[in-house]
C-alpha cells in the first residue's frame, strides 16, 4: 500500500454505507415468512446455540461478550459485513444448486445499482492516474445451450489498487471502477479496467475484533464482482479471482470456487494483461 491516496476507512464509514445501501435497496422485499417457518428455523438455530453452550460450559463472562460484541456488530454498522463474510456463502451455494450455467458466488456488502452504462467495449469509470495493472477482458454472454444472449448487461464493481471501494472508503470519485456494459448481437464484450488490490475487512470495528479475537485473517483474494442478467435468464452473480493469489485459499468470506478463477496472460504492449472469460446463463 503506498501512502500517496485516500486514508485508509473507518469499519463506521464503510459499515454504515453498506447498512444505508442495503436498507435502501433489498430492505423493502424481505420475504414474507411465514409463522411455521419462523418457528422452525429460529428454534433450530437457538437449539444450535444451547448445545453449544452445554457442550462447551459457557460461562457468564463469555456470555456477556458476546452480548456486547452483538451491540457493536450494530453500533459499527457490520451486519451487512458480517453476514456476507460468514453465512451469505451457504446461501448462495443453496439458492443456486440447480444451475447448468455458470457458478456464481456472493455479492457481498458493496454493490451499488445504477452504474454509468459504457457500451458494449469501452473502460469502467475511473481516475485519470488510477493506479493498478490495465485489464483488457473480452468475453461473449450466452445461454446454457450456447445462444448469444443479445440484451444481456453486465454490472462491474470492484476494489482499486489500494483495495478500497467508491461509496464506501472516503476520497474517490463516486462511481469510480463501476459500470455497466451491454453486449454486441453475438454476446461479445471488451472491457477496460485495472486489477483490483486484495481486500482487508476492516481491522477497527466488530468485525476486526472478533478476528483478532479469535486468531483469524481478516483477508479476501484481489477480486473482480459482476451481476450479469439478460431477459428470460436467471441474473447471475459473481467474482472472479486471479490465479497465484494467496488467499485464494483461504478467503476470509469462503467464496472461491475453481471455476472462478480467472487466466490473464501480459499484453501485447508488456504495460498490462488482457484476459478471456466467458458467461453461461441458464434460462428461467
Ligand atoms: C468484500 O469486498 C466482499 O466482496 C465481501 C464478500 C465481503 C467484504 C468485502
Ligand atoms: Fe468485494
Amino acid at each position: 500500500m503506498t501512502a500517496t491516496h485516500a486514508p485508509v476507512p473507518t469499519a463506521a464509514d464503510s459499515g454504515s454505507s453498506a447498512t444505508e445501501r442495503f436498507k435502501a435497496d433489498k430492505s423493502g422485499n424481505v420475504a414474507n415468512t411465514s409463522p411455521e417457518r419462523v418457528d422452525l428455523l429460529v428454534r433450530e438455530v437457538l437449539s444450535a446455540v444451547h448445545d453449544t453452550i452445554r457442550r462447551h460450559k459457557v460461562s457468564y463472562a463469555e456470555y456477556n461478550a458476546l452480548k456486547a460484541w452483538l451491540i457493536d456488530v450494530g453500533e459499527t454498522g457490520e451486519w451487512p459485513l458480517f453476514l456476507d463474510v460468514w453465512v451469505e456463502h451457504v446461501v448462495e451455494e443453496v439458492a443456486t444448486e440447480h444451475r447448468e450455467g455458470n457458478k456464481g458466488t456472493i455479492e457481498g456488502p458493496y454493490y451499488v445499482p445504477g452504474a454509468p452504462e459504457r457500451g458494449s467495449r469501452g473502460s469502467v469509470p475511473m481516475r485519470e492516474d488510477e493506479p493498478g495493472t490495465p485489464l483488457l477482458w473480452t468475453g461473449r454472454v450466452t445461454s446454457t445451450d450456447g445462444q448469444p444472449l443479445e440484451g444481456a448487461k453486465i454490472e462491474l464493481w470492484h476494489a482499486d489498487a489500494e483495495g478500497l471501494y467508491s461509496q464506501f472508503a472516503p476520497g474517490i470519485p463516486e462511481w469510480n471502477l463501476r459500470g455497466t456494459f451491454s453486449v454486441e448481437p453475438d454476446g461479445s464484450f471488451e472491457i477496460t479496467t485495472v486489477r483490483p488490490a486484495p481486500y482487508m475487512i476492516p481491522t477497527d470495528g466488530a468485525c476486526g475484533r472478533l478476528i483478532a479475537a479469535a486468531g483469524w485473517h481478516p483477508w479476501r483474494p484481489a477480486h473482480l464482482h459482476v451481476k450479469v442478467s439478460a431477459p428470460g435468464h436467471e441474473q447471475l452473480t459473481a467474482q472472479l479471482y486471479f490465479p497465484g493469489d494467496q488467499h485464494n485459499e483461504d478467503d476470509v468470506a469462503s467464496a472461491v470456487k475453481p471455476e472462478l478463477i480467472l487466466d490473464p496472460k501480459p499484453s501485447g504492449d508488456g504495460k498490462g494483461e488482457t484476459v478471456v472469460y466467458d458467461f453461461a446463463l441458464d434460462p428461467v
